[in-house]
């Protein structure tokens, strides 16, 4: 699948065809300073780009977990080796430092807004006009790659026009209501026999985007993750 935010181009190829199909480029020099800021001190002289990589629906976890799931991280582990087996074949020897996942802390959801991936919605995971919630930030590097600079998405939030907003109805313990209650949802998803232990309600009911829905086991996944963080059973720096 060709990436819906630029013209079909064959660098990333590869990258499309394994499901990394959200790329992004920006030029580092040209980045807002509150996300400069967070970045390592020596970034706009080693190197020239930021790239950004998500997934856009199913595709990817088909791919990653056509051999099961091994290790502690099974899907970065998978991105990893693909988008470093990318990097080698188009630019190799280039210099780059990885930001996520990795050690430093990094707002993918920032980046998002920049790109024009995401835009806010009740239930905090961000939202698109063309494919609703089901994509997730995957990789982010700096590179001093001489890529061509992606444009920013165009698009408006499906909420502002969302009458009915279905999301928020579909929340049980009214989490939604009045901005978005962390303490309710987890209090929910905690609690013996909850619905939501391994899905949100409110992000299937969004009729956004429909046709790139996760399927139950991938859904499954990474709210069990979530949740699992959220129980302090797992402690993790990245996506939970
Ligand atoms: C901490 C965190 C959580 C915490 C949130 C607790 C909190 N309030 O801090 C918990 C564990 C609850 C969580 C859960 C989930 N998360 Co989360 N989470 C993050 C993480 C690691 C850091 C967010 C952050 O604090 N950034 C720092 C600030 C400064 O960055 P920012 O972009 O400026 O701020 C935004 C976020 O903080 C966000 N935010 C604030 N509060 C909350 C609460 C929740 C529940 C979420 C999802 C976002 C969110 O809104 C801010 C403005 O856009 C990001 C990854 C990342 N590195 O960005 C993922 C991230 C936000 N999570 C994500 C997802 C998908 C989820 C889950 C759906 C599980 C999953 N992995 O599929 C669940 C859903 C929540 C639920 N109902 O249970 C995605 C969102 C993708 C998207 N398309 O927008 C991200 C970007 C990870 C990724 N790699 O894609 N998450
Ligand atoms: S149901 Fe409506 S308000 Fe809720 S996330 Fe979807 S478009 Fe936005
Ligand atoms: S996970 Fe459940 S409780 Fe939390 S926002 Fe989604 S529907 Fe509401």
């Amino acid at each position: 699948m060709n990436s819906p935010t630029r013209r079909p181009d064959p660098v990333f190829a590869e990258l499309d065809a394994c499901g990394l199909n959200l790329q992004a480029v920006f030029d580092v020099r040209q980045l807002p300073d509150d996300v400069r800021k967070t970045l390592p001190a020596d970034t706009q002289e080693r190197y020239r780009q930021l790239l950004l990589i998500g997934n856009l629906g199913p595709a990817f976890w088909q791919h990653a977990t056509a051999n099961g799931l091994r290790g502690e991280h099974p899907l970065d582990t998978f991105t990893r080796a693909r988008v470093v087996a990318w990097l080698d074949r188009h630019f190799p020897g280039v210099r780059h430092e990885w930001l996520y996942p990795g050690e430093h802390p990094v707002g993918l959801q920032s980046l998002g807004r920049l790109a024009g991936w995401h835009r806010p919605s009740p239930f905090m995971v961000g939202v698109n006009e063309a494919w609703g919630s089901w994509f997730a930030y995957r990789a982010a590097l700096l590179a001093d790659t001489g890529l061509a600079h992606t444009e920013p998405l165009a698009g408006a939030s499906p909420c502002e026009r969302c009458v009915d907003r279905p999301c928020v109805a579909a929340c049980p313990p009214r989490a939604l209501n009045d901005g978005f209650d962390l303490a309710a949802c987890s209090g929910w998803r905690l609690a013996p026999g909850s619905s939501c232990r391994d899905r949100c309600l409110a992000r299937i009911a969004c009729p956004v985007g429909v046709g790139h829905r996760y399927d139950s086991a991938q859904i499954a996944y990474h709210y069990g993750r979530s949740l699992a963080t959220l129980a302090g059973k797992v402690f993790q720096k990245g996506i939970p």
